[in-house]
């Protein structure tokens, strides 16, 4: 019987240590990773919920509505380059159906004529015999004096340029049709030396185009909207 009982102690004390190894494991807090739209009131809110704080995303140069800037696929805070973007268009179909024509990216007017603050556009004509739809494109950014480039590629959803149509695309974050939205702390923003801009449009299925367009120094007029 002392025996008996002396085997049954060792055995509760074991399953007793063993019990609180695992519920040692077990009670742990869990990490809970999960992202939120607002941070702490110290960091202040985070819009877009990628971790960098409104406030941080001009410093850095991202945009504070856009967890993913340049397009890359990884969310700013992860990104060792949220601002440079690869071209990741690859397109094997080789028919031309459409051009793009007069980049200009200041002195801006809106429809009536009058002023609006400096902002990338181009137009699209579509010279084929179908509506085109499925646009993507990407930009290059490039600092004439430092050399240093930004690159950012967008889907463009909306866009479509009718059989023989030619349509004006913007991009100024005004929220019209046919407007889309840019990183309101690129360097198209911020940098005052000389720049050059690079487009490539890509209509899915068909040839990419490209044009280029140069930006005096002395950054855009009138920030972005
Ligand atoms: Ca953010
Ligand atoms: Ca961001
Ligand atoms: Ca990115």
């Amino acid at each position: 019987m002392f025996k008996k009982n002396i085997t049954l102690l060792f055995i509760a004390l074991f399953a007793a240590l063993l019990l609180a190894a695992c519920g040692g494991t077990a009670t742990t807090p869990t990490t809970n990773s999960t992202s939120s739209t607002s941070s702490t009131a110290a960091d202040g809110p985070d819009s877009d919920g990628d971790g960098i704080p409104d406030a941080a995303e001009p410093v850095l140069g991202t945009d504070p509505n856009n967890a993913d800037t340049d397009g890359d696929g990884q969310n700013d805070l992860a990104d060792p380059n949220p601002m440079l973007a690869d071209n990741p268009i690859q397109e094997s179909g080789t028919a031309v159906t459409f051009t793009i024509s007069g980049l200009q990216v200041e002195n801006n007017v809106d429809a009536d004529g009058a002023d609006v603050p400096d902002h990338l556009e181009f137009k699209v004509t579509n010279t084929s015999t179908a509506d085109l739809t499925n646009f993507d494109i990407y930009t290059t950014i490039t600092d004439q004096t430092t050399g240093d480039v930004q690159g950012y590629y967008q889907t463009l959803p909306g866009l479509t340029v009718k059989a023989g149509e030619t349509k004006t695309i913007h991009f100024d974050n005004t929220d019209q049709p046919d407007h889309f939205s840019v990183n309101p702390n690129s360097a198209f923003y911020t940098d005052q030396n000389g720049l050059t801009l690079e487009v490539t449009l890509h209509a899915a299925g068909y040839a990419p185009q490209t044009g280029s367009v140069d930006k005096d120094p002395g950054g855009a007029e009138g920030g972005v909207e």
